[in-house]
């Protein structure tokens, strides 16, 4: 399965649009919340029909599930914004609530930087922002995951130029 994992566009599509351009097909589009209002659009734009979002701090009036949990190839992946667990201080918060659901990979946003990191059998992944990325650099980043039952998830981090 080819999964495209993004999150914060804070309603701005263009790097969006690019992305899904690139790479699609995609099996599934993980968005990791603060779509502020851009669901619809992100939906309406994939050929995908998996589209899992969660809720983030910035979308005040959506429906959105705060934090999901999914089955993906026999892997479970705990899904969240990030900013109910004092991302922004770190990762150990998550990580612990990740560890009591049996999460495997823990997705997340709300920093607007790119992370990918192995802690004793949990990945710990967020895509950065494809809208107002923050790292050094400031490259809109997005995360494709692949994974095959049985096999260890690979997790690639690309930006758009
Ligand atoms: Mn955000």
């Amino acid at each position: 399965m080819k999964i495209l994992v993004v999150s914060d566009t804070h309603g701005r599509h263009e790097s969006l649009r690019r992305v899904l351009l690139t790479e699609e097909p995609v099996d599934m589009l993980i968005h990791c919340g603060d779509t502020e209002g851009g669901e619809d659009w992100i939906r309406s734009h994939t050929q995908c029909m998996s589209v899992p979002i969660v809720r983030g701090n910035n979308d005040f009036f959506s429906n959105l599930p705060p934090e999901l949990d999914l089955d993906i190839c026999g892997l479970k992946a705990f899904i969240t914004h990030g900013h109910g667990y004092g991302i922004s201080m770190g990762v150990e918060r998550l990580e612990e609530e990740a560890r009591d659901r049996g999460a495997d990979i823990a997705l997340f946003g709300h920093t607007h930087r790119p992370f990918i990191e192995e802690r004793d059998g949990l990945w710990l992944i967020n895509p950065g922002s494809l809208s107002y990325p923050r790292q050094e650099g400031h490259r809109h980043t997005y995360i494709i995951m692949t994974v095959e039952e049985g096999k260890r998830p690979v997790f690639t981090l690309k930006a758009v130029d």
